[in-house]
């Protein structure tokens, strides 16, 4: 019995932390999920923006929290890119299946990027993380400019 209670919590958890690696039951489930993921990502990253350009006062904590957010979401919108998700309330462009690999080296960039503007919020310098949000935010608009409408 308790065994089987185990089983079951065990279950439970890893259907609660697999979504964004599962499949997705509809093309449109894939599309709002990383619009959704992409959205918040920019929300927090703009965060970091705004103290790295002087907008609002330089927070280290705030900085870092924001930081392990974008982080965490930049490794979740490129399983929601699969077959059949080229079509609907996306403005993914058609040269993200055409050229996958590349499309891919553009995430994985993105993804060292945003790793490297992590690892300075967590120096607790402004300087370190001026130095890093500019490729970071590159990185976001290369893909932006090469795979997305507008
Ligand atoms: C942001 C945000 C993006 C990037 C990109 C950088 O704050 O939401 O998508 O920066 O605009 O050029």
């Amino acid at each position: 019995m308790k065994f089987g209670i185990t089983l079951s919590v065990a279950a439970l958890c890893a259907g609660m932390a697999s979504p964004a690696l599962a499949q997705f039951q509809k093309p449109e489930d894939a599309i709002k999920y990383r619009k959704a993921a992409l959205s918040v990502m920019g929300t927090h990253f703009s965060r970091i923006g705004a103290m790295a350009n002087g907008r609002v006062p330089f927070d280290a904590k705030v900085a870092a929290e924001n930081a392990v957010v974008v982080e965490t979401l930049s490794k979740l919108p490129f399983s929601a890119f699969g077959p059949g998700t080229d079509k609907g309330d996306t403005r993914a462009l058609p040269e993200i299946w055409r050229e996958q690999a590349e499309f891919r080296q553009a995430a994985e960039k993105m993804q060292a990027e945003v790793s490297k503007l992590a690892a300075a919020t967590r120096t607790g310098s402004l300087e370190n993380v001026k130095a890093t949000f500019g490729s970071a935010a590159q990185s976001c608009k290369a893909c932006h400019d090469n795979y997305r409408k507008d």
